[in-house]
């Protein structure tokens, strides 16, 4: 967003609360730390010379390669001069009068904008759950999403992890490997895809480079802004050889793709079961103790309504001596003590907890700063109930406020970074408009808002996604209004419904 403004002559400032570029990928440093999306894709568009020049050298990228990628897109384009670092942004008050944002500082200073971009991402508010006790307990906590940069040595220690999602996916193997003892607290059993994770040979790479430009585009126009192979069959009426067969192509694939499989995966449930039923099949032929088994396998909702985690030897390290796993849907934690974690039925003494539990996601870090808009509204009253965005892009009573990817937009169930440049480019595009009509202020009016939101949940409505307590609705933070946040319509036809947007002036919007 920086380098697309500065490129249209407009003076922009970042403001970033960490010590150094990254998001996501600086602060969930932990071990294992990997993209679910295959690195050639999970990557900038916007530069022909820069994606020809970057060499990615694994298919899944680790967290410190995604890290150096950004570092280098920093320097690269000289970014760092109006990037100022260590700077939590913590309120935006809009004067209706000037049109103009004041933006209050962590320091206490305060700077003024036309425009205010919220590029806040949709995982960055880390949350560790309120645990009776906690504070009375002795040993180390670490969250995954706020990692030491140093590191943390668990070699011969007793550690707990709280959390079986992506995270506590990729990081358990690798605490098992170093640790004395490594307790794995589950409340709900995901269901995890073997990565097959493996180096790029340099004949793949070269292919994929050969046809970046033409791969992008078609990725901008899928469903979920990556290049993967979608069926278009339902599983309903396809045979039971035929759908093995593609399962079982799927599974050694690896990755996600196997829910491209058949065209109605996400929207029947029998067809679901299919998938369920394979995936259970593979759990139960790998994880040896039967108690353990029936613990990873006691998913009760659709594959896919939770996020599909990938992993690397996930469900072999059950087979562990060292690992070992507690179910907490029958033995619920009760409290910390000062030496561990007690659940209804046991005491285990812990000399470091791992907290792999999530994020308060999409709307946390947007709310997490006091924004006032027009007339001293309060964003924070104005989405009690669950965000109301129209595109996800902009909310009604707050003129020239943006949200990179925000709710109501596809975000986190796509490829983010196609996302992400196709918000870059609206919102972009956006404020040269109103910049050459000279018109000082936007802002979406209340009935294509709501259209939007009404839009966004018939959406949902219509697949399995409700069907799962998933943070995509909010359910893992106590409180917080079960909405369905991210648009499931697909990142071509949204970007679609945007470009006729812009075309039609504007439509839904109130500019002056
Ligand atoms: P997730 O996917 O939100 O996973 C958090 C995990 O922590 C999940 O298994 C939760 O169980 C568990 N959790 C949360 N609160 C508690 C409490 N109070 N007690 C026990 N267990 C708890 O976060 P991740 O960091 O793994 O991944 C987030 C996204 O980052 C991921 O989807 C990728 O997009 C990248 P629950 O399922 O709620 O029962």
């Amino acid at each position: 967003m920086l380098y697309r403004l500065r490129n249209a002559d407009f003076t922009v400032r970042v403001f970033e609360a960490g010590d150094g570029v990254g998001g996501t990928w600086y602060w969930n440093r932990y071990p294992g730390a990997r993209c679910d999306v295959e690195s050639m894709e999970y990557s900038y568009s916007f530069s022909e010379e820069l994606q020809q020049e970057w060499e990615w050298t694994e298919r899944y990228a680790t967290q410190p390669e995604i890290l150096r990628y950004l570092n280098h897109v920093a320097d690269r384009f000289d970014l760092r001069p109006d990037i100022q670092l260590q700077t939590p942004v913590v309120c935006a008050d809009y004067d209706e009068g000037s049109a103009l944002w004041t933006v209050g500082l962590g320091d206490g200073s305060t700077v003024t904008a036309r425009f205010v971009i919220m590029a806040t991402g949709c995982l960055s508010q880390a949350r560790v759950p309120s645990f009776p006790g906690l504070e009375a307990y002795r040993g180390r906590t670490y969250h995954t999403g706020d990692w030491p940069a140093d590191g943390v040595d668990v070699s011969g220690l007793r550690v707990g992890i709280i959390g079986t999602g992506s995270s506590g996916v990729q990081v358990i193997p690798l605490v098992a490997q170093e640790a004395a003892a490594t307790v794995v607290f589950q409340r709900t059993p995901n269901f995890t895809m073997p990565a097959r994770n493996a180096p790029l040979t340099v004949e793949k790479i070269a292919a994929i480079k050969a046809d970046y430009a033409k791969l992008r585009e078609q990725a901008r126009w899928s469903g979920n802004g990556t290049l993967r192979v979608n069926y278009d069959e339902p599983a309903a009426t396809a045979p039971p050889e035929l759908i093995q067969q593609r399962y079982e192509a799927g599974w050694a694939f690896g990755g996600n793709d196997i829910v491209g499989s058949f065209n109605d995966l996400t929207t029947e449930q029998m067809s679901n079961d299919t998938l369920a039923g394979f995936l259970r099949g593979k759990i139960r032929q790998i994880v040896r103790d039967s108690q353990t088994s029936q613990t990873l396998t006691a998913q009760d909702y659709p594959v896919g309504a939770k996020r599909m985690c990938l992993g690397t030897d996930y469900y072999e390290t059950f087979n562990r001596e060292n690992v070992r796993l507690v179910d907490l849907r029958g033995e619920p934690i009760k409290d910390f003590t000062p030496q561990g974690i007690r659940t209804s039925a046991a005491e285990y003494p812990l000399e470091a907890v791992i907290f792999a539990t999530g994020f308060d996601a999409m709307t946390g870090a947007i709310l997490r700063v006091d924004i006032h808009g027009r007339g001293g509204r309060s964003l924070r009253d104005d989405w009690a109930g669950g965000p109301h965005t129209y595109l996800g892009l902009a909310s009604a009573g707050f003129p020239n406020l943006f949200f990179i990817t925000g709710p109501g937009s596809p975000s986190v169930l796509s490829n983010v970074v196609v996302s992400i440049e196709q918000h870059v480019e609206w919102i972009g595009e956006h404020i040269e408009y109103l910049r050459k009509r000279d018109l000082a202020s936007t802002e979406p009016e209340v009935e294509a808002q709501e259209q939007w939101v009404a839009h966004v949940n018939d959406t949902a409505a219509r697949t399995l996604m409700m069907k799962a307590a998933s943070w995509y609705l909010g359910a893992n933070v106590p409180g917080k209004p079960r909405v369905f946040m991210p648009y499931l319509g697909g990142v071509g036809n949204y970007r679609r419904i945007c470009d006729e947007v812009t075309a039609a002036d504007y439509r839904g919007f109130a500019t002056g």
